[in-house]
């Protein structure tokens, strides 16, 4: 149950949180920098959907940086690096989500100077992020069609706390038994049919481009 010194401590936990999130995003602004948050679920394919990205962006002359959070390792921190991404790893230790003081830090140990898009694989979870925003630009959410069809009807929070939707893997819908048209369904419902979400399948390359223009960049 909760007591009235839990529910002030958390609001002064995301009061800091709003603070510091503002402060990086005038510091990404200094530097004009378009940043974005990708939230999801575990193997959604968030990384996966960084590096083509950074690999695109880059074809198009765009210095791409990124930040990979994870709560321990470098395997995401060695992806984005290996794909020539100029990324920097966040390990959160025992933390479900990234915070606005962690970006904080990392952004000062980066170079924003040469940099024109910041890319930031949050940790793979479809609770906690939500409540953080970390001063980005954009705020996305990466599901799959593995995680079952039901994605949106649990975990409506994140998605409304979202910009832009993914739902990526669609080259494996059917080998799973899901449809994509439920979850597109549940979104558009959720969002008073004002949003799509946008299908994708990283692995064939279809429907990155489309993600890349929506999010201007
Ligand atoms: N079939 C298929 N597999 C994918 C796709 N995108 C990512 N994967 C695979 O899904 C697994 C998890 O991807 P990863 O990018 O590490 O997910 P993350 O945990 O959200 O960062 C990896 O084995 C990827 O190769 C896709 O579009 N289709
Ligand atoms: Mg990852």
């Amino acid at each position: 149950m909760h007591k009235i010194t839990d529910v002030s401590m958390e609001y002064d936990v995301l009061r800091e949180n709003s603070k510091l999130a503002r402060e990086n995003y005038d510091l990404l602004k200094e530097h004009n920098i378009v940043s974005v948050d990708f939230m999801g679920s575990i193997g959604s394919g968030k990384t996966s959907l960084i590096v083509r990205m950074g690999e695109k962006l880059a074809a198009k002359g765009l210095r791409v940086g990124a930040i990979a959070g994870d709560v321990t390792g470098e395997d995401d921190f060695g992806r984005m690096k290996k794909a020539g991404i100029d990324a920097c790893n966040c390990n959160t230790g025992k933390e479900c989500h990234l915070d606005a003081n962690m970006i904080h830090k990392s952004l000062h140990r980066m170079d924003l100077e040469k940099m024109d898009v910041l890319l930031i694989e949050n940790v793979g979870n479809l609770v906690c992020p939500a409540d953080f925003p970390l001063g980005t630009d954009i705020r996305a959410v990466v599901i799959s069609v593995t995680e079952g069809d039901d994605m949106v009807r649990k975990h409506p929070e994140i998605f409304l706390h979202s910009d832009i939707a993914v739902l990526n893997k669609i080259d494996i819908a059917d080998a799973v038994d899901v449809d994509p048209d439920i979850i597109a369904g549940d979104y558009s419902k959720l969002t008073g049919g004002r949003r799509e979400i946008m299908r994708c399948s990283v692995k064939k390359d279809v429907g990155v481009d489309e993600i890349i223009a929506e999010m201007g960049l």
